[in-house]
């Protein structure tokens, strides 16, 4: 019997008393990474309950100590980025040098939100009467429940807990399924570095008993959500019965632009790294390719020549382009579109099966999949893929294609390739996404700015950035009267 991978709670790793398991597999090669405990809601109590404890000393500890221990725990991740990002890969897929940018981004991250800890500006005014003082701080809220994908096993999750951290919420975290040990190994390193009891606990299981327990717990105020947009609705509505603020960061349908004045060889390097990067597994990938009909054909003749020449493999192998989907299940949902594509009359210009050739056969691989002439209203050119799928749409106009860029459901990301400056300023103004590129592709978020999408991918709030921090606070106007009389506000000011 393999080691138990086991919860963190109020400061033990500890079993569920479900006394069940689930097993995480390498998507590339079938090997068993570990056997987790399968917890249940009342593990999610256990947690909530350590968390609020938690949360009444933590809430008081001093803001740069809390941003010196995140200092230290920036520092220890980057000390351990090689075996991170290895057991990544292993556990999810992604070739080892994303692996690596997606440790990168959890340092970054921690790094970034531990200056928080000496910031966290709120207001001074003057008062509208004399001898009064105000101002404005912010308060944390207590526990907050975040629920992470498997796609980005190290900086999501740091985009949600860190914020939540710094200001002095405390943790239930709880990982997608996929990516347990990656949860796992994050939370070690913060008990390494000497994060109080309680303070970050974490709870292995599935949606339906873990995440629906953090939803409709009562005691948890604040639940961040990254995922499909389906099940983000699901939260976003159990969590408004309970009034609890809710974040949700959900599908994309990200295109990229490329006008008829566009470098072309810079287009096809940005289309490929977002498309084909994370084997098309992020909320961010190019799934859609709006081309000038002047340059598309040659466009689609570029891409498909380096698409067809991308090695498919494990992504330990530094050689390797394009690693595995998760899951047996995200591989048939990804081919499954390439035959609605075809039978939608676009033409599949390259890719398109499941690749089962020699060591690929033990995995969950997809080639990469270019189809050209879509229409704007076929499925695969409007429907969140997440796989290595991208589409190419001709049209004639830049108008047409910020149209087709905003008639889709989801507004994560965008990308226009162009050297022409009024080109580039009228796709800024006009195109409604939550990030826009400008001659590069659709991914590449660095933490310091927002994060988020309008429209279906999100709810408003954004992560990452100083404006993660107006999520995970509420604001306290205080008034200070010193007078030493009553001053009624909007009336004896009068005088
Ligand atoms: C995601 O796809 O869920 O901008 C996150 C990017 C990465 C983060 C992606 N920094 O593509």
């Amino acid at each position: 019997m393999p080691d138990l991978f086991k919860n963190y709670i109020g400061g033990r790793w500890i079993e569920s008393a479900s006394g069940e398991t689930f097993e995480r597999r390498n998507p590339a090669t079938g090997e068993l990474i570990g056997t987790f405990t399968k917890s249940t809601a009342a593990d999610v109590d256990a947690a909530v309950q350590a968390a609020t404890k938690a949360f009444k000393s933590w809430r008081l500890y001093p803001a740069p100590k809390r941003g010196e221990l995140l200092y230290t725990v920036a520092q220890r991740l980057a000390e351990k980025k090689e075996s991170l990002a290895r057991e990544m890969t292993e556990e999810m897929g992604k070739v080892i040098s994303e692996a690596r940018g997606d440790v990168q981004e959890a340092i970054d991250m921690t790094f970034y939100m531990a200056g928080e800890g000496r910031r966290q500006y709120g207001q001074t005014t003057p008062s509208e009467l004399q001898n009064k003082f105000n101002m404005s701080v912010r308060k944390p809220l207590g526990v907050f429940g975040m629920i992470t994908p498997w796609n980005f096993p190290m900086a999501i999750p740091s985009w949600k807990m860190m914020p939540a951290l710094i200001t002095g919420n405390t943790i239930v975290f709880k990982p997608a399924t996929f990516t347990p040990r990656m949860a796992i190994r994050f939370v070690e390193i913060l008990e390494e570095c000497g994060i109080p009891e309680g303070v970050v606990n974490l709870v292995l299981g599935g949606g339906s008993d873990v995440g629906n327990a953090i939803v409709e717990h009562a005691d948890v105020p604040l639940i961040g959500f990254t995922g499909s947009t389906a099940t983000g609705v699901g939260v976003a509505t159990a969590g408004a019965r309970r009034n609890k603020r809710v974040s949700l960061e959900m599908g994309g349908k990200n295109a990229v632009i490329v006008m008829d004045d566009a470098k072309l060889d810079l287009a096809v390097d940005g289309i490929l790294w977002s498309a084909f990067g994370t084997s098309g597994q992020r909320c961010t990938a190019c799934s859609r390719v709006i081309a000038h009909r002047s340059v598309q054909r040659e466009l689609v003749e570029r891409l498909v020549a380096r698409a067809g020449g991308m090695r498919l493999g494990n992504g330990l192998d530094e050689s390797v382009d394009v690693g595995p989907v998760v899951s047996q299940g995200q591989l048939e949902s990804i081919n499954a579109y390439v035959g609605i594509g075809q039978q939608e009359g676009a033409r599949l210009a390259t890719g398109g099966q499941i690749a089962r050739e020699g060591a690929l056969g033990q995995g969950f691989f997809h080639q990469p999949t270019i189809f050209d002439n879509v229409r704007r209203d076929m499925r695969i050119g409007r429907e969140e893929i997440f796989g290595p799928v991208t589409s190419v749409i001709p049209v004639d106009s830049l108008d047409e294609a910020i149209d087709i860029v905003n008639e889709v459901q989801y507004g994560l990301s965008a990308s226009i390739f162009t050297q022409d400056i009024n080109n580039a300023y009228r796709a800024m103004r006009d195109i409604f996404t939550g990030i826009l590129y400008v001659n590069a592709g659709t991914t590449g978020a660095e933490i310091h700015l927002p994060f988020g999408g309008t429209k279906a991918t999100g709810n408003g709030h954004r992560e990452a950035g100083t404006a993660a921090l107006d999520f995970f606070t509420e604001w306290q106007s205080i008034y200070v009267d010193f007078s030493g009389k009553l001053q009624r506000a909007q009336i004896d000011n009068q005088e």
